[in-house]
């Protein structure tokens, strides 16, 4: 047990600024009361969750969305409050010239503007700091025949290669991929397995990133998992749930037994190290922020623990036996366990609250900030 605890102790989860920040559906963004009106903001209340469930201290960011004068402040500001910047997330979504692709369009103008931005982000890495760049693309097209499937991907190689080109030392880029949306007929970076041809072409210092709500219904996300890290190419999570598409819900809320399961593949596959980054993809619409937040590291830690107490010899001999029900026992023993209790006294050890929701709320963190944010623009989905 001594050693589940340790393992637990070291755990890392990013949390996004994107997610404290309004964000809404296409129907309707609600603004809360206290939300962030600008980077420092975010961070300030990223620091909160690290604060309080001592296992969140990186924040990634979003760019242009966090785009700040001076990022050596920034990362000062974030050092202060107790955190860290971690990833850097490239924006090649939101500007009209982006309307039939970034990477990909067929225009080479737009085509460069986008590269552009993606090496503006590893500038910005320079100078925070951070060793991890994340690509989404939105690219793809609506209709068959819009555009030539195969000159897209020959575009997208042409620009990975060039962001790669640009990595510096202990930097890394993560691909991500998505099944639909914005795209409706092809994306062109639609599963993982185009990511990681991609990837493969161009070395180490590119992997691909797994977001939990970016795959068809009923896809084995854990096989991925095993798949991507057995090849060493598994760069980390954008974890966040869904019912129905890209929801973007709390992860673990709608199906705590896949977290459970992916989970277990990470440690079965040597994964649980801080080379596979585990960051939190989410957005709150109608929660509140911060303990939205809060209770997303806590369900990623739940299942992290359970997945720990799967006695793996156990496991082992029931599969070498061809002990179907047994093998299949092992794995759900774990999964049923109550790791609440453990958790709890670990929070006690490393002197935090056991109760991080409770104490969140008795902090008077929501209250403050509601007082004093007001006025100024609030930050959202694409502020
Ligand atoms: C995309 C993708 C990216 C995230 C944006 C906000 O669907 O998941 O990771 O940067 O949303
Ligand atoms: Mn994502």
């Amino acid at each position: 047990m001594s050693d589940i605890k340790a393992a637990l102790r070291g755990q890392r989860i990013e949390t996004p600024s994107w997610a404290y920040g309004n964000s809404g559906t296409r129907f309707k963004v609600f603004a809360q009361q206290g939300v962030p009106r600008d980077p420092y903001e975010k961070l300030a209340d990223a620091a909160q969750v690290h604060a309080f469930t001592g296992i969140a201290p990186t924040v990634a960011l979003h760019i242009p969305w966090d785009k700040v004068d001076d990022y050596a402040d920034l990362a000062r500001h974030a050092a202060e409050a107790g955190v860290r910047i971690g990833a850097i997330n490239s924006n090649v979504f939101q500007d009209d010239d982006y309307m039939l692709g970034s990477v990909t369009n067929p225009d080479p103008a737009v085509r460069r503007k986008a590269l552009d931005h993606l090496l503006e982000c590893v500038d910005i890495m320079d100078l925070t700091g951070s060793g991890t760049l994340k690509l989404w693309f939105s690219d793809g097209t609506n209709y068959p025949g819009q555009d030539d499937i195969r000159s897209r991907q020959d575009r997208l190689a042409e620009a990975l290669s060039a962001v790669y080109d640009r990595l510096g030392e202990g930097q890394r880029f993560l691909l991500e991929y998505k099944l639909f949306e914005p795209a409706f007929y092809a994306t062109d970076v639609p599963d993982w397995g185009t990511a990681y041809a991609h990837c493969v072409k161009l070395g180490p210092k590119a992997q691909v990133v797994v977001d939990t709500g970016h795959h068809a219904p009923g896809t084995n996300i854990e096989f991925i998992v095993a798949f991507l890290l057995r090849e060493g190419r598994l760069g980390g999570f954008d974890f966040n749930s869904r019912f129905y598409a890209d929801d973007d819900l709390m992860v673990g809320a709608a199906d705590p037994f896949q977290l459970f399961r992916i989970m277990y593949e990470v440690v079965r596959g040597g994964g649980f190290t801080p080379e596979i980054a585990f960051m939190l993809d989410q957005c709150h619409n109608i929660e509140p922020k911060i303990p939205g937040q809060i209770r997303s590291v806590m369900n990623v830690q739940e299942a992290t623990a359970k997945a720990l107490l799967v006695d793996a010899d156990a496991l082992a001999a029931a599969q070498t036996a061809g002990d179907v029900l047994g093998a299949n026992a092992v794995l759900m023993d774990a999964y049923n366990t109550d790791v609440r209790p453990l958790l709890a006294s670990l929070r006690e050890d490393m002197g935090l609250d056991p109760d991080p929701m409770k104490a969140y709320a008795r902090s008077g963190y929501s209250e403050k900030i509601r007082a004093e944010r007001v006025g100024g623009k609030q930050a959202g989905w694409g502020a």
